[in-house]
């Protein structure tokens, strides 16, 4: 409470003094990537409220690419086509746009593999899985039993599992009509770890873990010596029904969760889980058939650490913990109390000790409270205001991000001692290290994910490009080096070294091995069949004509399905489809691949088809008309 009124109850980020004059003298040389040349690190950024994930190269901080994962975009098409829409269904039916929050890049043995990028949607739970290979959303998951999929994803060590928290307490999807005021009683808690198939990502709910109603907020996988364990950081442990700040900050500690997910495996063995009905969504976009399906799924494995001792432990953590960051020798844990004047840091060889021991303050619960000082390492002293989340250099420091007095602070994690800091433009949130959150950081850079833009760029309206920031950590010093723009208000991010990714890019889909079911593989294919009112149009595209390009035998009342298939073999060379008046607007057709508009003419006339993507000399010509009669 003191500390709230001290800061001010609006918490928001000041203004560094010396803005501007920051900027390292040899930045330009180091950002400046040549025409024609590369850059060094692939930056995967969550686009929060947008709902995609959005990719940059760094250090120019040049965006390549923008995914769609929980939102339709009219650049490819995602959520117009036949094909993807199945991926936006939930157990609510479409949800098109949703907040993606944090994303979380795959590894083996702790370190980064390049293969699959997870993110969450915060609003309607969901996790979803981005191949890093064709930078397409491949999976989504929906969760049952959670609301506010904030506490998401984060990644066991060989992703063994992308777990998953509740930002609000719920009463269970099957107990769900009761007063909002019975809280203590009937909200849970539940985190959900989902299982990813080593070969094929393909994801499932394994278990739902049954905790005390609280809210989860972030998260990080042990590794090494601490991998089997995973770290939660816990707020409203007040469990309060309504959260105004005082309310729901009136403890001085809030709670990190310490889960111990190999003893839960040992207890689901032994059929201590518990099958419950649930109702979620499990979405898959398949890369040979072109096509999204959505199954309802109807039951979850729930486990009650009640029932089930030695798997959960509630560890005292300061003042609204935000950030709960794992160092890469999995030994120190790193809570950021956004409302605590210190980071505490907690050893996990103490914490085994102490639960060895039974140090424990009471119970919250039925859950063990391990005792603060017997789980902690130490404290770092007066680190700066509103700490809110920590990466790793590899080098035996971290830096943390301070929202509230904007900037990042670089300390040493033996000794907790304050290296350096510097101002960032403005309240920053998240940072990344390339590797920061792996068993091996690659460091050079961190990036700062910055809230608020005010005067970083040109005016553009009331609403600004998010503003990241990217300095150099190579030396003792952090340099900035670049302000760039961003798209959406990008929340977690991860930088992976190009190599990793860049070969095993996907340039084309085969297409003899196009499985789609209205594929026509061959000009000779193409073709118009006629299914009641239904009207399958076969069509092929190649530069620069489409097969049909006059189709007739339309009638008003049918429902038209344009399946294009892009015969190009050919790296970068879509074809987009657009037809006039179309209420599914456009496509865009990836070489080898089938994609299906489908539309429903409301008027008798001839109309006009045309080639939306730049294809060739001839892209104007791409064109070609559709009758349509009376019925
Ligand atoms: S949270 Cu965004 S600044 Cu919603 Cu990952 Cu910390
Ligand atoms: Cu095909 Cu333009």
């Amino acid at each position: 409470m003191a500390a709230v009124a001290a800061l001010g109850l609006n918490l928001v980020g000041c203004k560094p003094k010396d803005a501007g004059s920051a900027v390292s003298g040899d930045a330009a040389e180091k950002v400046y990537v040549a025409p024609g040349k590369h850059d060094e690190f692939y930056n995967i950024v969550s686009g929060g409220f947008n709902g995609q994930m959005s990719v940059y190269g760094i250090p120019s901080g040049r965006l390549l690419k923008i995914v769609p994962v929980f939102s339709v975009f009219p650049e490819n098409g995602w959520g117009y086509s036949e094909e993807s829409k199945p991926m936006l269904n939930t157990s609510h039916g479409e949800v098109p746009w949703d907040d993606l929050h944090h994303i979380a890049l795959s590894t083996t043995n702790g370190e980064h593999d390049g293969r699959w990028a997870f993110g969450n949607a915060n609003n309607t739970p969901r996790v979803a899985r981005v191949s890093l290979s064709s930078f397409r959303t491949e999976e989504i998951l929906e969760l049952p039993n959670s609301a506010g999929n904030h506490s998401s994803p984060f990644i066991t060590e060989n992703t063994e599992y992308v777990i998953a928290g509740t930002r609000f307490s719920v009463p269970t999807d099957n107990n769900a009509d009761v007063p909002i005021s019975t809280f203590k009683q009937n909200f849970k808690g539940y985190i959900s770890f989902i299982n990813v198939d080593k070969n094929t990502g393909r994801m499932g709910i394994a278990f739902q873990l049954k905790t005390p109603g609280v809210s989860f907020d972030l998260a990080r996988a042990g590794k090494g010596k601490s991998h089997g364990w995973f770290f939660f950081s816990t707020y409203n442990t007040e469990q309060a029904n309504t959260l105004l700040e005082v309310n729901a900050s009136q403890k001085d500690k809030d709670f990190i969760l310490a889960v111990n997910w190999k003893k839960a495996e040992e207890y689901l063995k032994q059929g201590k889980g518990r099958k419950e009905p649930a109702k979620y969504a499990h979405n898959l976009y398949d890369e040979k058939t072109h096509t999204a399906t959505s199954t309802i799924m109807n039951e979850v494995i729930t486990l009650d650490p009640k029932e089930c001792p030695g798997i959960v432990y509630f560890i005292p953590c300061p003042k609204s913990p935000h950030g709960c960051d794992v160092d890469p020798t999995g030994e120190y844990i790193v809570g950021s109390g956004k409302l605590a004047a210190v980071i505490p840091v907690f050893s996990f060889d103490k914490l085994q000790k102490a639960i060895a021991d039974k140090t424990f303050d009471g119970d919250f619960d039925g859950i063990p409270v391990v005792k603060y000082e017997a789980a902690l390492y130490g404290e770092v002293q007066k680190p700066g205001l509103g700490p809110l989340h920590t990466e790793f250099d590899g080098q035996g420091n971290a830096i943390t991000s301070f929202f509230v007095s904007s900037e990042l602070v670089k300390w040493n994690i033996k000794d907790l001692k304050v290296l350096d800091r510097v101002p960032t433009y403005y309240s920053v949130g998240h940072l990344s290290i390339p590797g920061g959150p792996t068993k091996k950081p690659h460091g050079k850079y961190v990036i700062a994910y910055n809230k608020i833009t005010k005067d970083r760029y040109l005016p553009t309206g009331p609403e600004l490009a998010q503003s990241a920031q990217l300095y150099d950590i190579s030396g003792d010093k952090m340099k900035l080096l670049l302000d760039f723009p961003t798209v959406g208000e990008p929340h977690y991010a991860e930088a992976i070294p190009a190599a990793l990714i860049a070969k095993n890019s996907t340039k084309i889909y085969k297409i003899e091995e196009n499985g789609h079911k209205y594929a026509a593989k061959g000009e000779k294919e193409a073709k118009v069949v006629r299914e009641g009112n239904k009207v399958h149009v076969y069509i092929t595209s190649i530069r620069s004509h489409f097969t049909p390009d006059n189709i007739e035998g339309v009638k008003l009342g049918d429902e038209v399905y344009f399946h294009v298939t892009n015969l190009e073999q050919d790296w970068d060379v879509p074809h987009g489809f657009a037809v006039k008046g179309g209420d599914n607007a456009e496509i865009l057709i990836m070489p080898g691949e089938t994609q299906t508009l489908r539309w429903k003419p409301n008027r008798v006339g001839v109309v006009p088809i045309y080639c939306t993507d730049f294809c060739s000399a001839l892209h104007q010509e791409m064109q070609g008309y559709v009758r349509v009669s009376p019925a």
